[in-house]
């Protein structure tokens, strides 16, 4: 008896904390600088996950360094550093139930000649140099990158009033 209650308890928990799931979505330069913000934000919202921070800024070479740490062997490297730190950028945390691995189906392959119509890239974008989008690839990279652009008190915790129409539990 002791042991249906708990493990009640558990699955309960566990729903409750899926819901909680963050990822950190960075709208680039060129999705600024195309007026295409407001389009992006909307295909986040309009899904029904939760924006939980949000602001706009010049982002340094430093911090971009950091973001793109991984990948700091590779030939487009220094391409990609100056691409992103060339203007404006709209940083992101959207929570939501698998809101990491739905967040990239959403934004489509790196290389928008492989992304599917229907996805953020695959309709808004054409080539891989000029992706408009980020999307954290796990929920570890996810923490880290929420982490490098948003102080904690920056991240608001808030229940939309739509909360019971778009989860069952
Ligand atoms: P992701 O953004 O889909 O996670 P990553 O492999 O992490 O893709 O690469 C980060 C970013 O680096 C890409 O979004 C894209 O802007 C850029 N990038 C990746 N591969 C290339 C390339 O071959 N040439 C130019 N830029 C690239
Ligand atoms: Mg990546």
């Amino acid at each position: 008896m002791i042991c249906t209650v708990l493990t009640l308890f558990y699955i309960v928990l566990k729903t409750m904390s899926s819901n909680k799931e963050r990822t950190f979505i960075m709208i680039k330069p060129d999705g600024v600088q195309r007026g295409l913000v407001g389009r992006i934000i909307k295909r986040f919202e309009s899904k029904g996950f939760k924006l939980v921070a949000l602001k706009f800024m010049w982002p340094s070479e430093e911090l971009l360094k950091k973001h793109y740490a991984d990948l700091a062997s590779r030939p487009f490297f220094p391409g990609l550093v100056k691409y992103m730190s060339s203007g404006p950028v709209v940083p992101m945390v959207w929570e939501g139930l698998n809101v990491v691995k739905t967040g990239r189906f959403m934004l489509g392959a790196t290389d928008p000649k492989d992304s599917n119509p229907g996805t953020i890239r695959g309709d808004l974008c054409i080539q891989v140099g000029r992706n408009i989008v980020h999307g954290s690839d796990s929920v570890e990279a996810a923490n880290k990158e929420i982490d490098l652009w948003f102080t904690p008190k920056e991240v608001v915790s808030w229940t939309p009033a739509s909360e019971t129409w778009i989860y069952e539990n």
